[in-house]
């Protein structure tokens, strides 16, 4: 039993006063529908719970003090809330935040509302440049929750960009041996999120009249045209990743190790960066290591030098020992889909 619930019960037990009926109120409403909507900052999952719900949602958006600032203002740090009805049946939306250093939020949404979750809805916004990286990302994160309920992919910002289509999402869903409904939904548009809410929850929401956006539930016939997901990093880079708090140093070399840009002059880790970018073609024909796309060093004084690998080029970050390694990664990571 959850810990909230448990909660509810020894309350709704004890006493009749008004705020203790209002505790209650989560135990009559255990036939209560849940989604959680998860994805990365910018998808669009606050707006999508704001659009559908019949109150003002309660957001925990603050300004976006770190490198997130750079796409939008705020951003969520604890989790959104909205909720609508329909009939006699009430429909509970709950927004995770994007960024990792929030994730203790992913824990709590994944262990407290398990049990009783009728989807999973992860939102992908189809501008940033691998979005099958962060499909990859999240349903693994989400492995649990979606194991136990069913997950919904809903594709945002398809009309800044158009591709990867529908297709190549099943493709990619495919090869994690997962499977999910997926449509392209605009989190803006009222229409558009209620056919979502009607792949999640058949029973309670009906079909909109007309299918607004492109919809499918099966695997393609064929195969997708190849969509090559190569990330090429700007001159800006290096900038960008030394605003991250925490970062002490950032190198870009090519993979033959030549030294493109540099944010500090130090010979020796400059010389160590050449070095590993040799190593990388060893690693990635090792069959085990094949997809991997950064590599973890730890320093003797304990910095972290954590390099990330495209194809064309190889980014070293040098961090404090006191920085969150995951979340340093994290957002080195948005710069690289951003750019
Ligand atoms: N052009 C476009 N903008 C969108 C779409 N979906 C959401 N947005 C916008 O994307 C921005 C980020 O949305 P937000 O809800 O804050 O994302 P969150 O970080 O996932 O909560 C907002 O300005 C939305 O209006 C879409 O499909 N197309
Ligand atoms: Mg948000």
């Amino acid at each position: 039993m959850s810990y909230i619930r448990h909660i509810n019960m020894l309350q709704c037990a004890s006493s009749e006063n008004n705020h203790l009926t209002l505790v209650c109120d989560g135990l009559d409403s255990m036939g209560d529908h849940k989604l959680i909507f998860v994805g990365p900052v910018g998808a669009g999952k606050t707006t999508a719970i704001a659009t559908l719900s019949d109150h003002d949602i309660i957001s925990t958006d603050a300004k976006a003090t770190d490198i997130t600032g750079q796409r939008k203002a705020t951003t969520t740090v604890a989790l959104d809330y909205g909720s609508l009805k329909t009939g006699s049946q009430k429909i509970k939306l709950y927004g995770a935040p994007g960024q990792i250093r929030f994730s203790f939020m992913w824990d709590v949404l994944a262990n407290e509302l398990a049990a009783d979750t009728a989807a999973v809805i992860l939102m992908l916004d189809n501008t940033r440049n691998a979005p099958q990286r962060d499909l990859a990302f999240y349903v693994k994160e989400f492995k649990t929750l979606i194991e136990d309920s069913q997950l919904i992919v809903a594709i945002t910002h398809t009309d800044e960009k158009p591709t990867p289509t529908l297709a190549h999402y099943h493709t990619w869903l495919e090869q994690l041996g997962v499977s999910a409904s997926v449509l392209f939904a605009d989190a803006r548009d009222h229409e558009q999120l209620l056919q979502l809410l009607h792949k999640a929850l058949p029973e309670v929401v009906a079909a909109p009249n007309v299918p607004v956006t492109p919809t499918s539930h099966d695997a393609p016939q064929s195969a997708p045209a190849p969509y090559q997901e190569s990330i090429k990093m700007k001159d800006t880079i290096l900038n960008d990743v030394m605003k991250i708090r925490g970062v002490t140093g950032a190198i870009l070399a090519n993979p033959m190790g030549d030294i493109l840009n540099s944010s500090n002059e130090d010979p020796a880790l400059e010389e160590y960066l050449g070095y590993i970018a040799g190593m990388i073609p060893a690693f990635q024909s090792a069959s085990s290591f094949d997809t991997a796309r950064s590599i973890h060093l730890k320093s003797q004084q304990g910095e972290n030098l954590t390099v990330f690998i495209e194809q064309e080029q190889i980014l070293g970050v040098l961090s404090a020992q006191r920085a969150s390694l995951r979340s340093v990664k994290q957002q080195v990571e948005d710069l690289l889909q951003w750019s």
